[in-house]
């Protein structure tokens, strides 16, 4: 039987209350791979968004390699550790869930599944019909504890009109930019980002209207999502596109988003905004299996000046600290070969 982990409660602090991406980080999920699966998701949506080469591998049954989640795991408790030390209070989910035999994909990648707005934890209505028993299977049993640690804690699961399953767009063209339709309310957590009262997000392969007017309905009042302009055929989650460093910094992917569509958005109006400067190189092994190499831009911002960035990665941690951050060097290859880095693979549930 898998067993849970969750930190002790303390009677007085919150358990979910965040709205942005830099203030202090006071509590957060770190994720745990469990026997991860390449998520046999619908081929268009996998043609749609995963790396051509490895497209062929994402059938049911087809575990990750032994090796590469093993130390995929090991990672995530480092970088559990890590966050410990740094004073951050840290929730893990339950170990050793069977992904496989669950036919889903991993639960090291929770970013994807929840996003928090103040006071306010929302479960994404996953596009993937494989990632739909993710967040209960492994998170179910610490997001009722979250609710118990703190009555002011609201916590939205995914309604039922939310599984039906027959989102994928038969008519994906350049016309129709989208592998799934609109049929019913489908996104992603991580195709949004917060910065306070403004949510930044954008449509892709997995996130659509329907999914977008969703998450509108359940944010706390005064809280609105803004639809940033970007320019990504294989779009499937934001958060490699641009990273807040601080309130006033964000750093951007400079191919997938321009300077003059986020300055559009008020909130980013007088930041500074800072292209990523360098096309990042995958390393030789493992493989990035599911994402670009542009995981650097997917750190974890601890408080506008502690980034935790791949320990190997000399050239984004000398970019960084130019910027004036401090770097927290941990290895993460394992973990960026299953699906992604460090904001990939936390939630932050307290800030500020
Ligand atoms: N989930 C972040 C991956 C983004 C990318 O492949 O660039």
């Amino acid at each position: 039987m898998p067993s849970a982990r969750t930190a002790l409660a303390s009677t007085t602090a919150p358990s979910i209350q965040a709205d942005d991406e830099w203030s202090p980080l006071k509590a957060v999920i770190v994720g745990r791979a469990g026997r991860a699966s390449f998520p046999a998701a619908h081929p268009a949506m996998i043609k749609a968004t995963m790396p051509t080469e490895h497209i062929h591998r994402f059938l049911p049954n087809t575990p990750f390699p032994r090796d590469i989640v093993d130390r995929a795991e090991a990672e995530l408790d480092s970088l559990a550790a890590i966050l410990k030390a740094e004073g951050v209070r840290v929730y893990r989910p339950l170990a050793g869930i069977d992904w496989v035999a669950e036919g889903g994909y991993t639960g090291a990648m929770p970013r994807d599944g929840l996003i928090s707005i103040r006071n306010t934890l929302i479960e994404a209505p996953f596009a993937w019909s494989c990632r739909s028993k993710e967040i209960k299977i492994a998170y179910g049993q610490m997001l009722r504890q979250l609710a118990i640690e703190d009555e002011n804690a609201r916590i939205v699961y995914r309604s039922a009109e939310t599984f039906a399953d027959n989102l994928i767009n038969e008519s994906w063209d350049e016309k129709n930019p989208w592998v799934i339709n609109n049929s019913r309310p489908a996104f992603d957590a991580a195709d949004f980002m917060r910065f306070g009262s403004t949510i930044l997000g954008q449509y892709s392969h997995v996130t659509n209207q329907a999914g977008v007017d969703y998450l509108r309905s359940h944010l706390p009042a005064g809280y609105r999502v803004e639809m940033l302009d970007v320019n990504d055929p294989h779009a499937m989650h934001i958060d490699a596109t641009i990273l807040p460093l601080r309130k006033g910094l964000l750093v951007y992917h400079p191919y997938k988003v321009t300077e003059e569509a986020l300055r559009a958005h008020e909130v980013l109006a007088d930041w500074n905004l800072v292209p990523f400067p360098f096309i990042p190189q995958a390393p030789d092994r493992p493989p990035l299996y599911m994402t670009s190499a542009w995981l650097p831009l997917n750190a974890l911002v601890l408080d506008g000046e502690r980034v935790i960035v791949e320990a190997s990665d000399k050239r984004t941690i000398e970019f960084y600290e130019e910027l004036g951050m401090k770097c927290i060097k941990c290895p993460f290859k394992h973990v960026n070969s299953i699906g992604g880095s460090f904001h990939c693979a936390t939630v932050d549930l307290v800030r500020g």
